[in-house]
């Protein structure tokens, strides 16, 4: 493959653009290389800027349900450009959209729309923080929750992609506030209660974690956190960013059968368009400005365009509840791929195979994965014209516009790769 021009953009864009990129782990850093500068999407497919084809399991890092360019997105969006960009005021499809969102994830009495999952987990910190009058917020080690100050404290992500230990710039005393633990350690959890259970505002997670590479919640975990949480009045709030709609329709705490104090959503929830929510209780959200005195705002917050094409989407997802079984099955077949010595964990349509023959249940053990034999598999599958997330501590995920012949190629394609890889 000839990779010439996305070599001479990457080289334009980085005396423009810190990095080249507008996002850490789009640089490659975790893989060495190039980033290939895409031209356009279709389906299931993508072309760089040399005309080269790949099939593509970023899908902008999970908005992509339904792969690129699904028509009914597109149409929805044309529809909506007819109407005008923004208006900086109240649309009636901002309240079908939240109407929907309620519907399809009951725990969120009230939904409030951003524009990335950043700000629906900084909100939703903030609230939950304003709630409970308490400052100390739990997350875990790993789990990413967008570049939040006080979340960038042993992050996943690009932060773990860059090996960065935390990042310049958060100031020790929003650190402070934030106790970091191992995923699945529920005994952890218990001690951080007992030591600081009345001060304890909030504990956020990925219920299913995305952002180390896929990692499951162990059995029980996630009950034990609605647990002690609710006896020590503190809030749970479940991070779908990315499981929102992708794990199942009404996300992880649908698959799992937990109630979360909110939620936060992003990604599917746009079809690819800037959208991001948070939500839940009535009770705590109406602290939220103007009903209450909790402030976030938000200039293009309910945009139009970005409301359209989140309302088609959930709108398609739940007039075709069959989606879950096909693209279920089919990242199934692709995890049937792995020979031994390669962990693999997937939950629905979300997965990682990581290099190590280790069982993977936190950021220790995926820390384990040999990432220099992922680099050569990665490059080995960018080859054979297939396009992974370009970490070993990413997710990949499958859309209903992956065909069976995608499926096919990507495993001979993954068989042989692996060998390289091993080799
Ligand atoms: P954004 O601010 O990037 O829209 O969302 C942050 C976020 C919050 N919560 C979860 C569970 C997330 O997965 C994310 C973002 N996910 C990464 C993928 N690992 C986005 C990719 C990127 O940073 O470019």
């Amino acid at each position: 493959m000839n990779f010439t021009k996305s070599q001479q953009l990457f080289e334009r864009a980085q005396r423009a653009i810190p990095g080249g990129v507008n996002s850490p782990v789009r640089a490659w850093r975790g893989v060495g290389g190039t980033p290939l500068f895409i031209a356009r999407g279709e389906g299931s497919h993508i072309l760089d800027a040399d005309g080269n084809e790949f099939i593509d399991y970023i899908g902008s890092w999970g908005p992509l349900l339904l792969g690129h360019r699904h028509p009914a997105i597109i149409a929805a969006i044309e529809e909506a450009l007819t109407r005008g960009t923004s208006f900086g005021a109240p649309t009636e499809q901002e309240i079908d959209l939240a109407e929907t969102i309620r519907a399809m994830v009951p725990s969120m009495e009230l939904v409030r729309l951003v524009n990335s999952g950043t700000e629906a987990t900084m909100s939703a910190l903030r609230v939950a923080r304003g709630f409970t009058g308490r400052d100390i917020t739990i997350k875990f080690e790993g789990c990413y929750h967008g570049h939040v100050d006080s979340l960038l404290v042993k992050a996943g992500s690009g932060v773990a992609t860059l090996g960065l230990p935390d990042s310049p710039g958060v100031p020790k005393g929003f650190s402070d506030t934030t106790i970091t633990l191992p995923f699945n350690n529920t005994v952890a959890v218990a001690q951080a209660f007992v030591n600081h259970g009345t001060k304890i505002a909030a504990v956020i997670v990925e219920p299913v974690c995305g952002n180390m590479g896929c990692i499951p919640p162990a059995p029980g975990f996630l009950e034990s956190l609605r647990k002690i949480t609710a006896a020590h009045d503190s809030l749970l709030i479940f991070d779908e960013v990315m499981t929102g709609f992708r794990v199942a329709a009404g996300g992880a705490q649908a698959l799992y059968g937990i109630k979360p104090d909110l939620t936060t959503l992003g990604k599917v929830i746009g079809g690819g368009l800037p959208i991001a929510a948070y939500g839940g209780r009535q009770e705590i959200m109406e602290h939220v400005a103007p009903s209450g005195p909790i402030y976030q705002a938000g200039t293009l917050s309910g945009n139009p365009l970005a409301v359209s094409a989140g309302l088609a989407m959930l709108r398609y997802i739940q007039s075709h509840p069959e989606i879950y079984k096909q693209f279920n099955d089919a990242t199934a077949e692709l995890a049937s791929s792995a020979p031994k010595g390669i962990t693999v964990n997937r939950v629905g349509s979300m997965m990682t195979w990581f290099f190590t023959p280790a069982p993977v249940v936190d950021y220790d053990t995926a820390k384990h994965s040999e990432t220099n034999r992922f680099k050569r598999f990665f490059h080995a599958m960018i080859e054979r014209g297939i396009y992974l997330p370009p970490s070993q501590f990413e997710a990949l995920f499958v859309s209903t516009a992956h065909s069976a012949a995608d499926l096919a190629r990507t495993v001979d394609a993954a068989r042989e790769s692996f060998a390289i890889a091993n080799a």
